[in-house]
Protein backbone atom coordinates (compact mmCIF):
# COMPACT_ATOMS: atom_id res chain seq x y z
CA UNK A 1 0.00 0.00 0.00
CA UNK A 2 1.75 3.19 -1.41
CA UNK A 3 -1.01 5.31 -3.08
CA UNK A 4 -0.29 8.09 -0.47
CA UNK A 5 3.49 7.72 -0.57
CA UNK A 6 3.60 7.47 -4.28
CA UNK A 7 1.40 10.66 -4.47
CA UNK A 8 3.85 12.87 -2.13
CA UNK A 9 6.61 11.51 -4.37
CA UNK A 10 4.95 13.57 -7.58
CA UNK A 11 4.81 16.32 -5.64
CA UNK A 12 8.56 16.46 -4.95
CA UNK A 13 9.11 15.75 -7.95
CA UNK A 14 6.83 18.23 -9.50
CA UNK A 15 5.48 15.46 -11.79
CA UNK A 16 1.33 16.26 -11.93
CA UNK A 17 -1.32 13.63 -11.49
CA UNK A 18 -4.72 13.09 -12.96
CA UNK A 19 -7.22 11.15 -12.03
CA UNK A 20 -10.39 9.94 -14.42
CA UNK A 21 -13.57 9.88 -12.24
CA UNK A 22 -15.70 7.59 -13.18
CA UNK A 23 -19.35 7.27 -12.06
CA UNK A 24 -20.53 3.70 -11.78
CA UNK A 25 -24.10 4.99 -12.09
CA UNK A 26 -23.34 6.05 -16.10
CA UNK A 27 -21.53 3.00 -16.73
CA UNK A 28 -22.15 -0.26 -17.37
CA UNK A 29 -19.60 -3.07 -17.59
CA UNK A 30 -19.60 -3.51 -21.57
CA UNK A 31 -18.89 0.23 -21.13
CA UNK A 32 -16.46 0.56 -18.79
CA UNK A 33 -13.91 -2.30 -21.05
CA UNK A 34 -14.38 -0.04 -24.03
CA UNK A 35 -14.08 3.33 -20.99
CA UNK A 36 -10.93 1.68 -20.25
CA UNK A 37 -8.84 1.73 -23.92
CA UNK A 38 -9.60 5.26 -23.79
CA UNK A 39 -8.37 5.34 -20.22
CA UNK A 40 -5.24 3.49 -21.29
CA UNK A 41 -4.17 5.71 -23.87
CA UNK A 42 -5.00 9.08 -21.84
CA UNK A 43 -2.33 10.45 -19.59
CA UNK A 44 -4.23 9.81 -16.47
CA UNK A 45 -2.28 8.53 -13.75
CA UNK A 46 -5.28 7.21 -11.55
CA UNK A 47 -9.11 6.38 -11.55
CA UNK A 48 -11.38 7.67 -8.87
CA UNK A 49 -14.74 5.85 -8.93
CA UNK A 50 -17.49 6.89 -6.84
CA UNK A 51 -20.62 9.55 -7.19
CA UNK A 52 -23.13 11.33 -5.00
CA UNK A 53 -25.95 9.53 -5.77
CA UNK A 54 -25.31 5.98 -6.84
CA UNK A 55 -26.32 2.72 -4.88
CA UNK A 56 -26.24 0.08 -7.65
CA UNK A 57 -24.90 -3.39 -7.30
CA UNK A 58 -21.87 -3.81 -10.11
CA UNK A 59 -19.53 -2.18 -8.10
CA UNK A 60 -17.08 -4.67 -7.42
CA UNK A 61 -17.26 -5.76 -11.11
CA UNK A 62 -16.76 -2.75 -12.36
CA UNK A 63 -13.81 -1.54 -10.17
CA UNK A 64 -12.33 -5.08 -11.05
CA UNK A 65 -12.56 -4.95 -14.28
CA UNK A 66 -11.23 -1.18 -14.78
CA UNK A 67 -8.55 -2.84 -12.87
CA UNK A 68 -7.88 -5.62 -15.16
CA UNK A 69 -8.12 -2.90 -18.02
CA UNK A 70 -5.58 -0.75 -17.24
CA UNK A 71 -3.49 -1.50 -14.56
CA UNK A 72 -4.12 2.19 -12.84
CA UNK A 73 -4.47 2.46 -9.06
CA UNK A 74 -7.92 2.79 -7.81
CA UNK A 75 -9.30 5.33 -5.44
CA UNK A 76 -12.76 4.98 -4.02
CA UNK A 77 -14.06 8.48 -3.70
CA UNK A 78 -17.27 7.68 -2.12
CA UNK A 79 -20.57 9.35 -1.66
CA UNK A 80 -21.90 6.92 0.90
CA UNK A 81 -20.83 4.05 3.30
CA UNK A 82 -22.18 1.49 0.60
CA UNK A 83 -19.51 2.38 -2.27
CA UNK A 84 -16.78 0.88 -0.37
CA UNK A 85 -15.30 -1.79 -2.64
CA UNK A 86 -12.13 -4.24 -1.81
CA UNK A 87 -11.66 -3.97 -5.53
CA UNK A 88 -10.22 -0.77 -5.11
CA UNK A 89 -6.74 -0.10 -4.15
CA UNK A 90 -7.76 2.97 -1.78
CA UNK A 91 -9.89 5.35 -0.48
CA UNK A 92 -10.47 8.86 -0.04
CA UNK A 93 -11.58 8.86 3.29
CA UNK A 94 -13.45 12.56 2.32
CA UNK A 95 -14.57 14.87 5.45
CA UNK A 96 -16.92 17.72 3.69
CA UNK A 97 -14.65 20.43 5.63
CA UNK A 98 -16.46 22.87 3.85
CA UNK A 99 -19.86 22.19 5.30
CA UNK A 100 -21.86 21.54 9.01
CA UNK A 101 -23.54 18.58 8.22
CA UNK A 102 -22.71 16.30 10.97
CA UNK A 103 -23.15 13.25 8.78
CA UNK A 104 -20.63 14.57 6.10
CA UNK A 105 -18.36 15.10 8.60
CA UNK A 106 -18.11 12.14 10.60
CA UNK A 107 -21.32 9.74 10.69
CA UNK A 108 -20.89 8.30 7.14
CA UNK A 109 -17.40 7.75 8.45
CA UNK A 110 -18.59 5.72 11.74
CA UNK A 111 -21.01 3.39 9.65
CA UNK A 112 -17.91 2.21 7.30
CA UNK A 113 -15.63 1.33 9.72
CA UNK A 114 -16.99 -2.21 9.68
CA UNK A 115 -16.62 -2.23 5.46
CA UNK A 116 -12.42 -0.59 6.00
CA UNK A 117 -11.64 -2.59 8.78
CA UNK A 118 -12.51 -6.13 6.89
CA UNK A 119 -11.02 -4.20 3.61
CA UNK A 120 -7.57 -3.61 2.27
CA UNK A 121 -8.10 -0.67 1.11
CA UNK A 122 -5.26 2.03 2.06
CA UNK A 123 -7.22 4.75 3.63
CA UNK A 124 -6.39 8.24 2.52
CA UNK A 125 -7.54 11.13 5.08
CA UNK A 126 -8.93 13.59 2.79
CA UNK A 127 -10.29 17.03 3.44
CA UNK A 128 -12.88 18.13 0.94
CA UNK A 129 -13.88 22.13 0.06
CA UNK A 130 -17.37 22.10 -1.60
CA UNK A 131 -16.18 25.39 -3.59
CA UNK A 132 -19.26 27.55 -5.19
CA UNK A 133 -18.80 26.67 -9.35
CA UNK A 134 -21.91 28.62 -10.28
CA UNK A 135 -24.26 26.25 -9.87
CA UNK A 136 -26.41 23.70 -7.54
CA UNK A 137 -24.34 20.37 -8.01
CA UNK A 138 -25.21 17.03 -6.45
CA UNK A 139 -22.45 17.75 -4.09
CA UNK A 140 -24.17 20.43 -2.26
CA UNK A 141 -27.84 18.71 -2.85
CA UNK A 142 -27.03 15.68 -1.58
CA UNK A 143 -24.88 16.29 1.47
CA UNK A 144 -27.28 19.58 1.84
CA UNK A 145 -24.48 21.85 2.40
CA UNK A 146 -23.69 25.53 1.54
CA UNK A 147 -20.42 25.69 -0.67
CA UNK A 148 -17.96 28.13 -0.16
CA UNK A 149 -17.99 31.20 -1.72
CA UNK A 150 -15.49 31.01 -4.83
CA UNK A 151 -13.75 34.71 -3.91
CA UNK A 152 -13.85 33.89 -0.28
CA UNK A 153 -10.04 32.76 -0.37
CA UNK A 154 -9.80 33.20 2.91
CA UNK A 155 -12.18 31.27 3.96
CA UNK A 156 -11.07 28.46 1.87
CA UNK A 157 -7.51 28.34 3.16
CA UNK A 158 -8.50 28.66 6.66
CA UNK A 159 -10.49 25.75 5.80
CA UNK A 160 -8.00 23.60 4.08
CA UNK A 161 -5.24 24.29 6.61
CA UNK A 162 -8.11 23.11 9.56
CA UNK A 163 -7.77 20.21 7.75
CA UNK A 164 -4.29 19.91 7.44
CA UNK A 165 -4.10 20.44 11.35
CA UNK A 166 -5.92 18.04 12.24
CA UNK A 167 -4.47 15.80 9.96
CA UNK A 168 -6.12 15.12 6.10
CA UNK A 169 -3.47 14.14 3.92
CA UNK A 170 -4.93 15.46 1.30
CA UNK A 171 -6.96 18.82 0.23
CA UNK A 172 -9.43 18.31 -2.40
CA UNK A 173 -11.41 21.25 -3.87
CA UNK A 174 -14.33 20.95 -5.14
CA UNK A 175 -15.82 22.85 -7.54
CA UNK A 176 -18.48 20.39 -7.99
CA UNK A 177 -19.11 18.08 -11.17
CA UNK A 178 -20.44 19.78 -14.18
CA UNK A 179 -20.06 22.76 -12.83
CA UNK A 180 -19.71 26.17 -14.77
CA UNK A 181 -16.95 27.17 -13.27
CA UNK A 182 -14.02 25.44 -11.87
CA UNK A 183 -12.09 26.67 -8.62
CA UNK A 184 -10.17 30.27 -9.89
CA UNK A 185 -6.66 30.10 -10.12
CA UNK A 186 -6.36 32.52 -7.45
CA UNK A 187 -8.00 30.39 -4.59
CA UNK A 188 -5.89 27.30 -5.97
CA UNK A 189 -2.71 29.20 -5.95
CA UNK A 190 -2.92 30.73 -2.35
CA UNK A 191 -4.78 27.46 -1.01
CA UNK A 192 -1.71 25.65 -2.20
CA UNK A 193 0.77 28.26 -1.55
CA UNK A 194 -0.22 27.69 2.18
CA UNK A 195 -0.75 24.03 2.76
CA UNK A 196 2.28 21.27 3.15
CA UNK A 197 -0.20 18.66 1.50
CA UNK A 198 -1.26 17.36 -1.74
CA UNK A 199 -3.76 19.62 -3.38
CA UNK A 200 -6.48 18.02 -5.65
CA UNK A 201 -9.05 20.06 -7.83
CA UNK A 202 -11.39 19.31 -10.03
CA UNK A 203 -15.13 19.95 -10.92
CA UNK A 204 -15.76 21.99 -14.30
CA UNK A 205 -12.37 21.80 -15.87
CA UNK A 206 -13.44 20.98 -19.34
CA UNK A 207 -10.10 21.99 -21.59
CA UNK A 208 -6.15 20.59 -21.42
CA UNK A 209 -5.13 24.59 -21.50
CA UNK A 210 -7.41 24.67 -18.03
CA UNK A 211 -5.60 21.37 -16.69
CA UNK A 212 -2.22 23.24 -17.48
CA UNK A 213 -3.41 26.48 -15.68
CA UNK A 214 -4.94 24.36 -12.74
CA UNK A 215 -1.79 22.68 -12.57
CA UNK A 216 0.21 25.48 -12.98
CA UNK A 217 -1.60 27.05 -10.03
CA UNK A 218 -0.29 24.38 -8.05
CA UNK A 219 -2.93 21.57 -8.14
CA UNK A 220 -0.95 18.64 -7.61
CA UNK A 221 -3.75 15.89 -9.16
CA UNK A 222 -6.71 17.41 -11.85
CA UNK A 223 -9.67 15.41 -11.51
CA UNK A 224 -11.67 15.04 -14.71
CA UNK A 225 -14.88 13.53 -15.26
CA UNK A 226 -17.64 14.95 -17.01
CA UNK A 227 -15.29 16.47 -20.32
CA UNK A 228 -14.01 12.34 -20.12
CA UNK A 229 -17.97 11.09 -19.67
CA UNK A 230 -19.21 13.77 -23.11
CA UNK A 231 -15.91 12.68 -24.73
CA UNK A 232 -14.08 9.86 -24.15
CA UNK A 233 -11.34 11.16 -26.80
CA UNK A 234 -10.86 14.34 -25.12
CA UNK A 235 -7.30 13.73 -23.77
CA UNK A 236 -6.54 12.83 -27.77
CA UNK A 237 -8.23 16.16 -28.88
C1 LIG B 1 -16.33 15.80 -9.42
O1 LIG B 1 -14.25 16.88 -9.33
C2 LIG B 1 -14.97 15.92 -10.00
O2 LIG B 1 -16.31 15.34 -8.15
C3 LIG B 1 -15.02 16.05 -11.49
O3 LIG B 1 -15.87 17.07 -11.94
O4 LIG B 1 -17.30 16.06 -13.69
O5 LIG B 1 -16.90 18.52 -13.67
O6 LIG B 1 -15.08 16.96 -14.31
P1 LIG B 1 -16.29 17.16 -13.49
Amino acid sequence: QNLYSNILQAKKDNRKLLAILIDPEKVSIEQVVVLSEKIKASPATHIFVGGSTFSGTHLDELIATLKRETQLPILIFPGHPSQISNEADGILFLSLLSGRNPEYLIEHHINSVEALEKSNLEIIPTGYLLIDGGKETAVQRVSQTQPIENNNIELAYKTAKAGEFLGKKLIYLEAGSGADQHVSLEMIRFVSQNIQIPLIVGGGIRSMKTIQEVYEAGADLVVIGTAFENDSNFFSL
